[in-house]
């Protein structure tokens, strides 16, 4: 009965994995055992035992969490990806999947991003400590790949948005602070107050996307290159706004607080391999994913994640 361990299942992707009701798949969440630790990342894995391992555990947030998290982004996401994908080694492991985020790519570089540019130049300064950490996931999986036969394959997805996010207005990425943002200002009848100039651009895909993409990717793909995860399809701030507007029933004014970081302006990132891999996948419209998730915000608000 091969196991299949998914770390970090109290986050958005983990959340819609666990929906799928697959068969012997083991979820662990951060109070299950503190990855940043080697001996407690040791003794789970050895209760365990999982042969096939889904990596989801990180120290996330958006851009303003980044900006003020940026050195224990720096040093927990190092120690937790060290951890596992070591103890996986150890542990005879025969696959493991882990996750980038297309904040790791340079913040000059030619577009659109693709598998190879990662480390062709420095990340953008908003998030530097996380995409630096997140970086050693290939050249770890890469290096143990060449050392040590290492089936360690990683993905690499765009903004992901979706159920039991992180909505924390200070330190959430965009679309939960927005929705959040959004529901408050409609219930106190005041501003919406959107960060930036609203001109970046970003590309977002559904939670419940990347977890099918996860189990195809775990089934099917053995490259030693990352795999881009996305639509390539660049929304802007300003249009996911009106997006979320509309589904909230907001009717009040928009202001845009351009004291307020804009972040990297644009990440437009290669799809042509996962393409290649699966023509047929269509991902989830940005309206449908977001009608999705402001429902389930509303169901579970006040009881949800900040
Ligand atoms: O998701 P986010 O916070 O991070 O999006 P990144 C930031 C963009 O949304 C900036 C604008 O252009 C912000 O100016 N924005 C507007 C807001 N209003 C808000 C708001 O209320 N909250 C937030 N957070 N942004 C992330 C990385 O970068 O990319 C993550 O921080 C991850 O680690 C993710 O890698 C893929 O898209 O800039």
């Amino acid at each position: 009965m091969k196991k299949t361990l998914v770390t970090g299942t109290g986050g958005l992707v983990g959340y819609a994995i666990r929906k799928l009701n697959l068969e012997n798949f083991i979820y662990i969440i951060r109070k299950d055992a503190d990855l940043t630790d080697f001996a407690q990342t040791k003794r789970i894995f050895e209760k365990i035992k999982p042969k096939r391992v889904i990596h989801l555990a990180a120290e996330v947030a958006g851009i303003g969490g980044n900006i003020i998290h940026s050195g224990e982004f720096f040093r927990s996401n190092i120690m937790i990806n060290v951890n596992v994908l070591e103890v996986a080694r150890l542990t005879g492991v025969s696959k493991l999947i882990s996750f980038m985020s297309t904040c790791v790519f340079p913040d000059k570089c030619s577009y659109p991003l693709n598998e190879r540019d990662i480390h062709s130049g420095p990340p953008h300064p908003s998030n530097a400590g996380y995409a630096y950490a997140k970086r050693m996931l290939e050249v770890q999986s890469r290096a143990y790949r060449k050392e040590f036969g290492c089936n360690f394959i990683v993905a690499i997805p765009t903004n992901i948005y979706g159920e039991n996010d992180i909505w924390n207005l200070e330190e959430g990425h965009v679309i939960p602070s927005l929705i959040h943002k959004v529901f408050l200002a409609k219930k106190s009848g005041s501003d919406l107050v959107v960060w930036g100039s609203g001109k970046p651009l970003r590309e977002f895909v559904y939670s419940r996307d990347i977890a099918k993409l996860t189990l195809w990717a775990m089934r099917k793909y053995d490259d030693e290159l990352p795999i881009i995860l996305t639509n390539s399809e660049e929304v802007s701030i300003k249009q996911l706004v009106d997006v979320i507007v509309e589904e909230v029933g907001f009717k009040g004014k928009v202001i845009f607080d351009r004291a307020k970081p804009d972040g990297q302006f644009r990440k437009p990132s290669d799809n042509s391999k996962l393409k290649k891999h699966l023509p047929k996948f269509s991902f989830t419209p940005l309206e449908k994913g977001i009608k999705n998730t402001v429902e389930w915000f509303m169901k579970n608000h006040p009881n949800v994640r900040m």
